[in-house]
């Protein structure tokens, strides 16, 4: 027996956030275990989705949840998901990740599709994306590739992005602030 634990995020540039995740072969006890760990890594900080490489688990797993602060909370489970009728219509949000943390810029992406992925308990579903839940959805998806939202931008602005980042990391290393795990990235937890 464990309980759920919050794990430290992967911020930009590490490389680990490039790996292209694998298909899930069982969703057992130990999958749950994860997925219940990536739901409170999430909730705690705060987020509204997480794919697993963000926790350096290169599975295809996401989880997310939409819910207003006054609202119950919604979990959502996805394990080895697909994309299906993205539609032709696109839109443009203003994107964030917290792997990316404190920036925010428009990225644009259809504006609905389906999704079609085995659910908690292992149980093949689909679901009807629209809105912030078909935006969210792709971002995480694209995790799964390797693929950050800054990836959509100008290569002029997604280097300076990565570059203030990384200036980010490197004074807080100096400061020897973190938690003294020499994995740890400083910012994420
Ligand atoms: O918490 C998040 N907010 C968000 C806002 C707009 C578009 C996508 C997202 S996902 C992000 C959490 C995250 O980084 N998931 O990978
Ligand atoms: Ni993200």
């Amino acid at each position: 027996m464990r309980g759920m634990a919050i794990r430290p995020i992967l911020i930009a540039p590490d490389p680990r956030l490039r790996e292209k995740s694998l298909p899930v072969e069982a969703v057992d006890d130990d999958l749950r275990a994860l997925m219940d760990d990536m739901l409170e890594t999430m909730y705690a900080a705060p987020g509204i989705g997480l794919a697993a490489i963000q926790v350096g688990v290169p599975k295809r797993v996401i989880v997310m949840d939409l819910a207003g602060k006054d609202e119950a909370p919604n979990p959502l489970y996805f394990v080895n998901p697909v994309i299906l009728d993205p539609a032709d219509e696109t839109v443009p949000y203003e994107e964030g990740c917290l792997s990316v943390p404190e920036f925010y810029e428009d990225v644009e992406r259809p504006v609905s599709c389906r999704v079609q992925y085995l659910d908690y308990h292992g149980k093949e579903q689909v679901l009807e994306a629209e809105g912030l839940l078909a935006t969210c959805i792709q971002h995480e998806m694209d995790h799964l590739e390797g693929i950050l939202f800054i990836d959509h931008l100008s290569r002029l602005k997604r280097e300076r992005i990565l570059k203030k980042l990384k200036k980010e990391q490197k004074l807080a290393a100096a400061q020897g602030d973190g938690c003294g795990d020499p994995a740890c990235n400083h910012l994420g937890h």
